[in-house]
């Protein structure tokens, strides 16, 4: 889906016109995937716009590039108050905001250090992720033959641009197979996650989910389902899990901001389940958006335009 222009972008602490928010091309960003970034979604909710856990994705910014030894020349309340600047500017209703710190233009060389930290937050619509069925029929899914990252290579913890060149390994072996998405092992051959989603397996009615050693992303739909199913009075664990639990599970399905709670109902082509999407999965999404569609925020999680 291609992307729909809106008015603005944030640059650097000013609002400049959407075909203006250009770079140089010898930025260090666009040879070295020097960057970290947020993907966040404001929702329409019956009181007006409101973005899901802003401060936590913030908060996972900062971390992302601390990792790094890199420092926003921004604090997080002026890039929080910038991401609901941008929003309003654009007089978006529901919207993605992708907020993007990046090594810009200076020098040449690995060193990323004499380039300036640069930051950018764009807002665009975005509708369902994984395809307009995939949230009430579920989708296909393979387990794919690359291996998210070792430990001690990249780390996973930070939401890197460079990160993302696996991811496209990843997801442009599934689309070619016939399949919507993949689920990557790590490098001992447990599961990790999707190029772009957190998973959740669901066996004998405890909800299981790989632990943040397992080489992932740790995704903030995932701290939030976690916890809403906890609350939901179910078992919880999160755990180093085997390839073959994919193949034997009740329910499988993804998580993640773009792709909300998505079922899975299939992998490798054998059904999860019956091939349908499972009823804990179902209900695990209506109390997802039950927070964040319906305004019903018992957590404080909504942060109003
Ligand atoms: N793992 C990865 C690798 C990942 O990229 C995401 C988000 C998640 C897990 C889920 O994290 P969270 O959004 O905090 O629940 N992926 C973002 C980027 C998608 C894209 O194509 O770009 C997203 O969902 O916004």
């Amino acid at each position: 889906m291609p992307v729909q222009k809106v008015d603005k972008i944030w640059m650097n602490g000013t609002l400049v016109n959407w075909d203006d928010a250009k770079i140089h091309v010898l930025s260090h960003v666009v040879h070295y995937g020097t960057s970290w970034f947020e993907g966040i979604r404001c929702y329409e909710t019956p009181k007006g716009p409101a973005v899901f856990r802003l401060d936590r994705h913030i908060r996972r910014l900062f971390d992302s590039v601390k990792i790094y030894r890199t420092e926003i020349p921004y604090t997080e309340k002026q890039i929080t108050e910038a991401c609901l600047e941008t929003v309003r500017a654009n007089r978006m209703r529901a919207c993605y905001i992708r907020p993007i710190v990046y090594r810009g233009y200076g020098d040449v060389g690995v060193n990323p250090l004499p380039c300036p930290v640069d930051v950018a937050i764009a807002v665009w619509e975005w509708g369902t992720y994984l395809g307009p069925e995939a949230l009430t029929e579920g989708i296909d899914v393979c387990v794919s033959t690359w291996n998210r990252p070792a430990p001690n290579t990249l780390p996973t913890m930070a939401k890197a641009g460079g990160n993302y060149i696996l991811s496209q390994l990843m997801k442009v072996e599934a689309l070619q197979a016939g399949f919507k998405e993949a689920i990557a092992l790590d490098v001992n051959g447990q599961v990790s996650e999707g190029s772009g989603e957190n998973l959740f397996a669901v066996k004998d009615g405890v909800i299981l989910t790989p632990w943040l050693a397992s080489s992932l992303l740790p995704g903030i739909t995932r701290v939030s389902v976690l916890q809403i199913a906890r609350e939901l009075g179910y078992e919880v664990r999160e755990v180093t899990m085997p390839r073959e639990l994919l193949y034997v599970a009740d329910e499988l399905f993804f998580t993640g901001t773009a792709a909300e709670v998505t079922p899975i109902r299939s992998v490798d082509r054998q059904k999860v389940g019956d091939g349908k999407p499972g009823p804990l999965t179902m209900k695990l999404q209506a109390a997802f958006f039950d927070i964040v569609k319906n305004g019903k925020d018992p957590h404080g999680w909504l942060k109003y335009v």
